[in-house]
């Protein structure tokens, strides 16, 4: 057994990642029972909230004149300002290119018309499948939310689940709006009131035994403001203590922590108009000591949280570190980020996730991160090899299986 040189241990490991399936464990796409909730095509592509954020800076027209044209208007525009009069480098442009490229379209021509028709001559059922294949996605986390009033009609009508789409119950509303969800929950039937007493608790665990049951949920997630702390007197730490995290401990679930994010710091970008602060990591250690049975899936959004994040994994084994959330996700990031985590962490985490809100960014988000976690991975086994340490393919196949899902269901406990 013997590696061989440097690039063939390179072409070794691109090519089992390259091919690797991958469980994406996060994603803002939908079971096809879902219809339109599903985004797929070249103007959903365009229209990205990474590109609008972009576009933004080059427009001088009124935000309000912008969302009120057509989404393929609005395509129109965003496709002449980051395409055509300037350069597509950003990460999200060329994610674009990429996908486009990736489906065999010719880019030289530049031709958005023969694009979308190119677009309209396919169904979702086939192009759901023909994203699937070119990402080497095997399976899709949904991103599941009651509070979504299009998507709640769905799971109350009931529909025969595609297996490739599993289902996460997302419950931001819950612990960081309770005051304004409160009396959402008492209109469907939920006795609460906004203060945590007993009878409002274990309301609240009927509200999410209901939806866990319903949505077959993997796991329960939140994203949470800078501002969240634990233990504290905040709504979202009483909620989580009480109700969520006994809830998840009873039903075996993991929970999912997305730290870091500061909502709507630009209103007028609308979904554009999110911003990223630097979280108290203490809150976090605090919630894996004070509830070692429950298991925490966790991303931070704020590059520099991320050292620190490696090390409370080192501290708690009830910790899965995953992906590289949103303003991380560039490659630039995304490479220091698995450097960290697999020198510090090993391969107990999940390196990666798309967060695609689109179909076809399946695409790019997987091809772009293969490459810098093969990247990365050729570096630590080289080292490895520079000791005499040898490598098989099947272990090479069996750590890039656990970095894509394996780590992550192994966690769950699946
Ligand atoms: O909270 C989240 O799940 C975020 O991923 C989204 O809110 C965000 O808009 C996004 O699409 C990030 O990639
Ligand atoms: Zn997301």
């Amino acid at each position: 057994m013997s590696n061989g040189t440097h690039a063939e241990l390179a072409t070794q490991v691109e090519r089992i990642v390259a091919s690797t399936e991958v469980y994406d464990i996060h994603t803002h796409l939908y079971d096809p029972a879902f219809g339109e909730l599903l985004l797929w095509g070249i103007d959903d592509l365009l229209v990205y909230h990474y590109l609008v954020a972009e576009a933004f800076r080059y427009f001088e027209m009124p935000y309000e004149k912008f969302w009120g044209l057509s989404k393929t208007q609005q395509a129109d525009l965003i496709w002449d300002a980051l395409f055509l009069k300037n350069s597509p480098i950003s990460e999200a442009c060329r994610g674009v290119l990429t996908t486009l490229n990736a489906l065999g379209l010719d880019l030289k021509r530049r031709d958005l018309p023969a694009v979308r028709k190119w677009f309209a001559q396919w169904k979702v059922e086939d192009y759901i499948s023909k994203c699937m294949e070119l990402g080497r996605v095997r399976r899709i986390s949904m991103t599941n939310s009651p509070f979504d009033d299009a998507e709640y009609s769905v799971w109350e009508k009931g529909f025969k689940r595609d297996e490739r789409f599993t289902a996460a119950l997302r419950i931001d509303p819950l612990l960081i709006a309770w005051g304004d969800t409160v009396p959402i929950l008492a209109k469907w039937g939920y006795q609460v009131g906004v203060s945590l007493n007993d009878k409002t608790i274990s309301e609240v665990r009927r509200f999410l035994e209901r939806w866990t049951k319903k949505i077959d949920a993997q796991y329960l997630m939140v994203s949470l403001g800078p501002d969240f702390d634990f233990p504290s007197n905040q709504y979202s730490a009483g909620l989580l203590e009480k109700g969520v995290l006994p809830h998840c401990h009873d039903f075996g679930l993991p929970m999912a922590l997305m730290f870091g994010v500061k909502r709507q710091v630009n209103p007028q970008l609308r979904l554009a108009g999110d911003g990223v602060a630097r979280t108290k990591m203490s809150a976090l250690e605090n919630l894996c000591a004070r509830f070692p049975e429950n298991k925490f899936l966790v991303t931070v959004l704020a590059r520099e949280n991320q050292h620190e994040l490696c090390v409370l994994a080192r501290k708690f084994r009830n910790l899965h570190i995953f992906g590289c959330w949103w303003f991380t996700n560039i490659p630039y990031i995304v490479e220091e980020m698995t450097r960290m985590r697999l020198e510090l962490v090993g391969l107990s985490v999940t390196p990666q996730h798309s967060d695609a809100r689109v179909l076809d960014q399946l695409i790019y988000k997987w091809q772009h991160s293969r490459k810098v976690i093969a990247r990365v991975l050729v570096d630590k086994y080289a080292d490895l090899v520079t000791t005499g340490w040898q490598l098989s393919e099947a272990e090479i196949k069996r750590d890039a299986a656990n970095l894509f899902g394996g780590a992550f269901e192994r966690f769950c406990g699946k």
